[in-house]
C-alpha cells in the first residue's frame, strides 16, 4: 500500500505479512514519531529501524580499522560526527584547506548511520567508496550491535548527554519532523514515556550504562564521552579522542593551531550557518537544519516544571548511582 507519509513516520504501512506477524508479538507503545514503537532485544524503535538493525546484525562485517560512533539520539551526534571526520581525515583533508568536505556536506552524509541509512529498507551498502578507516555510526544499544563489531578490533566512540537536555532536544526534533503531518506531542505525554524508558533506542539508562560498563572493562574498545564535557573542555576532549584513535596531535600541529581550527570548523556557529546546513536535505528527506537547534547546555530549564525535574532526578539517581556516572547541568 502506498502512503503519502514520509518514511520515517510510517508505521506498519508497506510491511510484508511476515513482518507484520513478527511485530505483532513484540511489546508495543505509542511512538514519538510514527504511530507505534516496538521493543526488540530490549530497546524501543520503529519497525523500519528494527528491520535496519536486524539487517545490520546479519550482514555487517566489521574491519579492525573501523571507527564507529555510538550515541543515544540527540546527544550531539552531528557535532561528534563532524569532529571525528575532520580529525581522522586531517592528512587527506588539511583543516585549513578551502574546499574541505565538511563545508559542503552535512556530517550525517560524511558518517552514515548503519541501521537508519546503510541497511534501511533492505538496502545493500556499497562500501567500496569508503576509505580506511571507515567511519560509521549507530544509535543501537551495545547488546544489539553486530557480532563482528564486538569480535574485531573496531573502535567505538560513545557520546551521551545529560538526560534532561537530551529529552528536550528529542521532543523538539520529533515534533519538528511531525509538524507537517500530524498533531504535536505535548511535553507532558512524551515525558511520561521517557521516564518509563519508552523513547527511541531507550530505555536511555540501559543505553548509557551498557556502554559505560564496556568502556571501563575495555578502555581500548570503547571511549566514553559526554556532550557537556566537550563543551567545557573542548581541547582536552579532542586530544583524548585523537589519542584513543591512535592519531594524536603532533607538537607542530599543536603549535599551528590545528586543534583550535578543528573546534572552530565543527562549532555550532560555523556548521549551522553553512549553506548546506541551512538549505540542504539528507537522502532520507529530512532537512539538514533540524540537526541544529540551539546547541546549548541547560536548555531544559526553559521547559521543565519543578515536578518534572524532581521526577527525572529521582530516576537518574536510582539508575546511575551505582555506576558513578555524573551528569552535569542537571
Ligand atoms: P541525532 O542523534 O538525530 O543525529 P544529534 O546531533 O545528536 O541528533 O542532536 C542534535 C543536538 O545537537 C541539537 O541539540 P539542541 O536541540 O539541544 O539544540 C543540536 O543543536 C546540537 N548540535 C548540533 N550541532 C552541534 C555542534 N556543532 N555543537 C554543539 N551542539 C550541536
Amino acid at each position: 500500500m502506498t502512503t503519502s507519509l514520509p518514511k520515517y513516520l510510517q508505521d506498519q504501512e508497506g510491511l510484508s505479512e511476515e513482518c507484520k506477524n513478527f511485530f505483532s508479538v513484540l511489546p508495543k507503545e505509542k511512538g514519538w514519531m510514527g504511530s507505534y514503537i516496538y521493543n526488540y532485544q530490549g530497546f524501543w524503535a520503529s519497525p523500519r529501524t528494527i528491520q535496519g538493525a536486524i539487517a545490520c546484525q546479519q550482514q555487517f562485517q566489521a574491519q579492525d580499522s573501523d571507527i564507529i560512533l555510538v550515541t543515544p539520539p540527540k546527544s550531539g551526534t552531528t557535532w561528534l560526527k563532524s569532529l571525528l571526520f575532520v580529525l581522522v581525515n586531517r592528512m587527506k583533508h588539511p583543516v585549513f584547506e578551502q574546499n574541505h568536505p565538511l563545508l559542503d556536506k552535512n556530517p550525517h552524509d560524511l558518517i552514515p548511520f548503519m541501521e537508519l541509512t546503510l541497511y534501511v529498507d533492505g538496502h545493500v551498502p556499497n562500501f567500496s567508496a569508503f576509505t580506511s578507516p571507515r567511519l560509521l555510526s549507530t544509535h543501537v544499544p551495545f547488546a544489539s550491535l553486530p557480532k563482528s563489531i564486538k569480535d574485531s578490533k573496531t573502535k567505538l566512540v560513545y557520546l551521551c548527554r545529560n538526560p534532561k537536555d537530551t529529552f528536550i532536544s528529542m521532543w523538539h526534533f520529533t515534533n519538528n519532523l511531525r509538524l507537517h503531518h500530524k498533531d504535536i506531542h505535548s511535553i507532558e505525554e512524551i515525558f511520561e514515556s521517557f521516564c518509563k524508558g519508552v523513547s527511541p533506542y531507550g530505555p536511555f539508562w540501559n543505553h548509557i550504562l551498557d556502554y559505560w560498563k564496556q568502556s571501563i572493562e575495555k578502555p581500548n574498545k570503547v571511549l566514553f564521552l559526554m556532550y557537556e564535557e566537550i563543551k567545557v573542555q573542548p581541547k582536552l576532549q579532542l586530544k583524548r579522542l585523537a589519542e584513543y584513535l591512535e592519531c594524536p596531535f603532533s607538537i607542530e600541529e599543536e603549535n599551528c593551531g590545528v586543534m583550535d581550527e578543528i573546534l572552530r570548523m565543527c562549532s555550532f556557529e560555523n556548521l549551522s550557518n553553512l549553506e548546506v546546513n541551512t538549505n540542504g536535505k539528507l537522502s532520507t528527506g529530512a532537512e539538514n537544519k533540524v540537526f541544529f537547534r540551539k546547541g546549548e547546555v541547560g536548555d531544559w530549564k526553559n521547559y521543565f516544571t519543578i515536578e518534572m525535574s524532581e521526577k527525572l532526578n529521582h530516576i537518574i539517581e536510582q539508575k546511575f548511582q551505582e555506576s558513578g556516572i555524573k551528569f552535569s547541568y542537571i
